[in-house]
């Protein structure tokens, strides 16, 4: 299949960007960068620099693409808009209301304040990218996608038809439903909200590798997904979500956020794809959607996905403590093959 890319990518900084980044260029062309480091990337002048930083742990010989975002503030002017606009390399601004996730206290503090950031959005064709959840205490932690679409997405949408949207990381039928009625906007999907229902983080002990936020959902859901996923629906395209966290921090009385899969994002989804038959549909979710919702050009170069049988590590070496990937300890039936293997086959 055509190579794809990833459009919603968490690489951190420093020694942790070095450790994932070559698990992503494996498998991925290009991808869509989340600014939410510590300080967030708030300014092109951010962005660049972070830009830069990427581009050099970037393993030897290999191609990458990173696709940069600013992180939207109440403080976003819409001068700053205009100047991302120009720099060519940020491809996004990312809406995270304030303490939803994981780095997300400078977040927007509610949302009618950015009017003027997205007027100018709307203006220069500037998608936004949004976490779609509430933060207000008195809605269900299960509930928070459903009532951010009520209370803030159909708003929006009202007075800016205009401006193109991603729903990101979607987990609900709501959030498919409402993509699916509304114009300029579409939606990634993350494999673990593909694979798995919220059953799987309370199997007879807690399970803090497959606690993400949004928080896996009911199998209703799951199966809502999945059904949009292998649709051929080009509003429905990949984004893996992958948010590595040190293991002490994931196992720990008060654990992060974030589920590891760009070691076997492809493996993952090929997996959730053939289990409804729909293999068929995987590579325009993974390679044509996306790009031509950013309007760039969709890769030219092949990847080969083979049917094998590998054990996932249990951990990959990360900070002083590793990174436990998603699955961790379990067999694939799917594996990326690299260049010389494909063709040996
Ligand atoms: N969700 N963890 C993180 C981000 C995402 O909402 C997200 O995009 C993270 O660790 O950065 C997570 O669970
Ligand atoms: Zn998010
Ligand atoms: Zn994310």
């Amino acid at each position: 299949m055509t190579r794809p890319d990833d459009w919603h990518l968490h690489l951190r900084d420093g020694a942790s960007l070095k450790a994932v980044l070559p698990h992503t260029v494996r498998q991925f062309a290009r991808a869509i960068v989340m600014p939410n480091l510590k300080p967030p990337v708030r300014s092109v002048a951010d962005a660049a620099a972070y830009r830069d930083r990427v581009l050099a742990a970037i393993p030897a010989g290999k191609q990458f693409e990173p696709l940069m975002t600013l992180y939207l503030t109440d403080n976003t002017s819409p001068e700053e808009i205009i100047r991302a606009k120009e720099s060519q390399f940020v491809k996004a601004v990312k809406y995270y209301p304030a303490g939803a996730t994981t780095n997300s206290d400078f977040g927007v503090t509610d949302m009618s304040k950015c009017d003027r950031v997205f007027e100018a959005m709307q203006q220069v064709d500037m998608p936004l990218l949004l976490h779609g959840e509430v933060t207000a205490q008195d809605v269900d932690m299960f509930d928070r996608e459903k009532v951010f679409i009520e209370r803030h997405l159909i708003p929006l949408k009202q007075r800016f038809p205009n401006l193109r949207v991603v729903l990101e990381h979607v987990t609900t039928s709501d959030a498919v439903q409402y993509v699916l009625s509304a114009n300029n906007i579409a939606a990634t999907i993350t494999p673990q909200h593909l694979l798995f229902n919220r059953n799987i983080l309370l199997q007879g002990a807690i399970r803090p590798h497959f606690y993400c936020l949004p928080i896996l959902k009911r199998e209703e859901h799951r199966k809502a997904l999945l059904q949009a996923a292998t649709s051929g629906n080009p509003k429905f395209f990949l984004g893996t979500d992958s948010a590595p966290h040190p293991r002490n921090g994931k196992e720990s009385s008060c654990g992060c956020a974030g589920c590891y899969s760009a070691l076997h994002a492809m493996e993952l989804y090929t997996e959730a794809f053939e289990s409804v038959d729909a293999l068929d549909k995987l590579e325009a979710f993974a390679s044509f959607y996306g790009p031509d919702f950013y309007q760039l050009p969709r890769n030219t170069e092949q990847i080969t996905l083979g049917r094998t049988t590998w054990r996932v590590p249990d951990e990959v070496p990360f900070t002083e403590f590793g990174l436990v990937p998603l699955r961790a300890g379990q067999e694939m039936t799917w594996q990326m093959l690299d260049a010389s293997m494909a063709e040996a086959n």
